[in-house]
């Protein structure tokens, strides 16, 4: 048993490729979750065996309103199911079984507190009021740990802004295998999974500061685009985003230092398929007149119709329970014998 994270594993992982991921439901999906996370979902499940989850647990890390959790949890799954996750490939659940839970707490002892102390996003969230923050909001990234390792899932696709829970995943995986693992095992009990963290959409920026992400939870509705903006708000949003004067420039370089020109001409790209370089070879020279309604046009033709299919799927929430309620059976089913294998490692009596 050591206090530090191993530096090597003592083996490799030779079990099956598997993805693993999830959205919280604390409010209206945006831009961000859908580049950042829920297209690559839905790329990702023709290739590997796919778990996406509904992250209800990591949301209550937050106050959220007991009497619209259930709908929110729903409004998730919908969005999922809308930009292209299919029920019958991906296992799509929520995240409140059971076993996640309880290899979190098994986690909590594996993790060091000076470990959590490090997270970024901890310290964003709690402000300035951190002694005021839950508990949960603080381990949360023991729970994300759990999560993804119950599974052993391998390959874990997220915006960047969770970059370093996932080196924390990878830590609390590497002394688990250390501490618990046969002496020198081959191979090793859990994966190290991999960040699936590319392409343009990777980092979403908020539209009226090109500094902070864009976020769920920023009070100005006008900083981000939601799944469920009509095609007159993705526009007006779009037309208001905070940009410079100058013309758009020739090279990546120019457009790095102009923060909020990169960030539009990121989401032009990442909503056409596109590299940054591919756009800039089309509007170099091109003022924000030219370039804004273009953006809002690809916007509504790539977002309109995810948002008319989530309003069709919400329309039958009992649909939506069934398919919730089959992923979470599937989901019980393929952590069980990791939980079980678990205990055994720890000791625990009758495990
Ligand atoms: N701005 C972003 N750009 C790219 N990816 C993003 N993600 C979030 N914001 C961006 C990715 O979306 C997935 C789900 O995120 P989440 O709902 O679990 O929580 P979050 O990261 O806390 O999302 P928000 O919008 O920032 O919520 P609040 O405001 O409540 O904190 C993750 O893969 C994330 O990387």
């Amino acid at each position: 048993m050591t206090d530090q994270a191993p530096a090597v594993a003592p083996g490799a992982y030779t079990g099956p490729s598997r993805v693993l991921s999830g959205v919280q439901p604390s409010g209206a999906l945006h831009l961000g979750n859908y580049l950042g996370a829920l297209v690559k979902f839905s790329r990702l499940q023709h290739e590997i065996d796919t778990f996406i989850f509904v992250a209800d647990l990591h949301a209550i890390t937050v106050w959220q309103d007991p009497a619209l959790l259930a709908q929110q949890t729903r409004e998730i799954a919908a969005a999922y199911i809308a930009s292209g996750l299919d029920p019958d490939k991906a296992t799509i659940f929520p995240q409140s079984v059971r076993e996640h839970a309880e290899l979190a707490w098994i986690f909590q002892c594996v993790a060091r507190l000076g470990w959590l102390d490090r997270m970024t996003q901890f310290k964003e969230k709690s402000g300035k009021h951190k002694e005021r923050s839950s508990v949960g909001l603080y381990t949360y990234p023991v729970l994300q740990a759990a999560d993804i390792l119950i599974y052993k899932a391998t390959h874990v696709p997220v915006g960047e802004d969770q970059k370093q829970h996932l080196e924390l995943t990878r830590d609390i995986a590497g002394k688990f295998n250390h501490d618990f693992g046969v002496p020198g095992g081959v191979p090793a009990f859990f994966p190290q999974p991999e960040p699936l963290i590319q392409g343009p959409g990777a980092r979403v920026m908020s539209l009226r500061d090109g500094s902070a992400k864009m976020s769920k939870s920023d009070p100005s509705d006008y900083s981000r685009i939601n799944l469920t903006d009509t095609a007159d708000d993705i526009a007006a949003k779009v037309r208001k985003a905070r940009t410079d004067p100058e013309p758009l420039p020739e090279t990546l370089e120019e457009l790095t230092a102009r923060a909020e020109a990169d960030n539009l001409v990121g989401i032009f790209a990442a909503l056409a398929g596109k590299t940054k370089a591919e756009v800039l070879a089309e509007y170099a020279g091109k003022g924000f007149g030219t370039f804004k309604p273009a953006l809002a046009e690809l916007a509504v033709e790539k977002l309109a119709p995810v948002g008319d299919r989530m309003r069709g799927l919400l329309a039958d929430p009992a649909e939506l329970d069934k398919i919730l309620a089959k992923g979470a059976a599937r989901a019980s089913e393929a952590a069980a014998p990791t939980l079980a294998e678990v205990k055994k490692l720890v000791g625990f009596w009758g495990a």
